[in-house]
């Protein structure tokens, strides 16, 4: 299942006590302090993982604890230091203050691991108390409670392509096609509820990491159909790939009027993206009345021939080169990271 936000509960342990301990031992009179201090809590740690593309593993567990230091011994042993508890999130997740709303950290490609509660300092023993005036201190401290926060979490996958459409466009149909995906293809509206992720393996040896999002109908943004909940999902994509019916079954529908409502849309959700590099298809074009849709849609939008492609993804059509024009679109591979999922 994909799950990309959840609300946790993170406390990590608490320091283990210190002890009051006195040296016994034959032949040795008035041995002295030996309490020993107590362990550090475990602390908790955020760590990005390129195995993980959801926060499934966290749906269950909303109160997460690290473990605590134990106490101190006799002898001058130290208590053993509570293990740290490591919680693996995909890259691309936001973490937040549950109450604030701000951002603490953002899980890029370049940063996979941050603290994010310290565990509690071990308490003292008596041991550490002695001093020439006072040589048998009879007091030792507690450990320090570990650190407590309450956050959210929130995915925004990072990929190089975003496809964006209307439903049943043919999007899923594209994404299997291309990549090695087995995404669940219907001819109804709405058969992907949840981001897909898959990679191309081009010729040259580079990846081009691809987001399937489900389909975006008009007034998505007043919550219509899906909403606009998804499109946080290739927010942070390079490239935005538009695909599009070039022949809809309805008669009122034409790609031009679905280019259109999906920029609006993507308008409402944030401006921003808009201005990101763009590659529009026609699919469908094997289907009888696609030619003159095309035909119309080219008169309005004259994208140059590396911007506008026709294709037939059910037919394996014209795929080659909209895979071409997507390494062209995509910054340099060094540039890039690749998370595969
Ligand atoms: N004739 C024809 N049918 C296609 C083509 N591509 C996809 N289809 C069909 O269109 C229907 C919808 O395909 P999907 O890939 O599920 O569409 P989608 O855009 O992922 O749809 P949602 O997940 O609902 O948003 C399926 O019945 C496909 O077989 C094509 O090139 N030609
Ligand atoms: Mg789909």
């Amino acid at each position: 299942m994909f799950v990309d936000r959840v609300k946790v509960k993170l406390t990590a342990g608490k320091g283990g006590n210190g002890v009051v301990c006195w040296r016994r031992e034959r032949c040795i009179a008035k041995g002295g302090p030996n309490g020993g201090n107590g362990g550090r809590g475990g602390a908790i740690i955020f760590e990005a993982d390129s195995g993980y593309y959801s926060l499934e593993a966290y749906r269950h567990r909303r109160f997460l604890r690290a473990e605590n230091g134990r106490q101190g011994g006799p002898k001058l042993q130290q208590g053993r230091s509570g293990s740290d508890l490591i919680l693996k999130v995909p890259f691309g997740t936001l973490i937040k203050d549950q109450e604030t709303g701000e951002v603490l950290f953002d899980f890029t490609p370049e940063t996979s691991k941050w603290t994010v509660c310290t565990g509690g300092r071990g308490g003292k023993g008596n041991n550490c108390f002695k001093s020439s005036t006072n040589r048998a201190p009879n007091i030792c401290t507690p450990g320090k409670p570990g650190e407590e926060k309450k956050l959210e979490l929130e995915l925004k996958l990072i990929a190089d392509v975003g496809l964006v459409g209307i439903p049943n466009a043919g999007k899923s149909t594209l994404m299997n096609k291309i990549t090695h995906a087995q995404v669940k293809i219907g001819a109804y509206p709405f058969t992907t509820l949840s981001p897909n992720l898959s990679y191309i393996q081009c010729e040259d040896y580079t990846r081009i990491l691809l987001a399937d999002i489900p389909g975006i109908i008009e007034d998505a943004h007043l919550n219509k159909g899906l909403g606009l909940e998804f499109l946080r999902h290739i927010e942070r994509t390079s490239v935005l790939l538009f695909v599009l019916d070039a022949a809809p079954d309805e008669e009122d529908r034409t790609p031009l009027q679905d280019f259109e409502i999906l920029r609006q849309e993507i308008e409402a959700y944030n401006p921003k993206m808009l201005s990101k590099p763009f590659i529009v298809v026609l699919n469908k074009t094997d289907k009888p009345g696609a030619t003159e849709n095309i035909q119309a849609f080219r008169e309005t939008y004259p994208f140059d021939p590396g911007t506008l492609f026709e294709i037939s993804a059910l037919e394996e059509q014209g795929l080659s080169v909209v895979i071409d024009a997507m390494q062209r679109a995509l910054p340099s591979v060094a540039c890039r990271e690749y998370q595969p999922a």
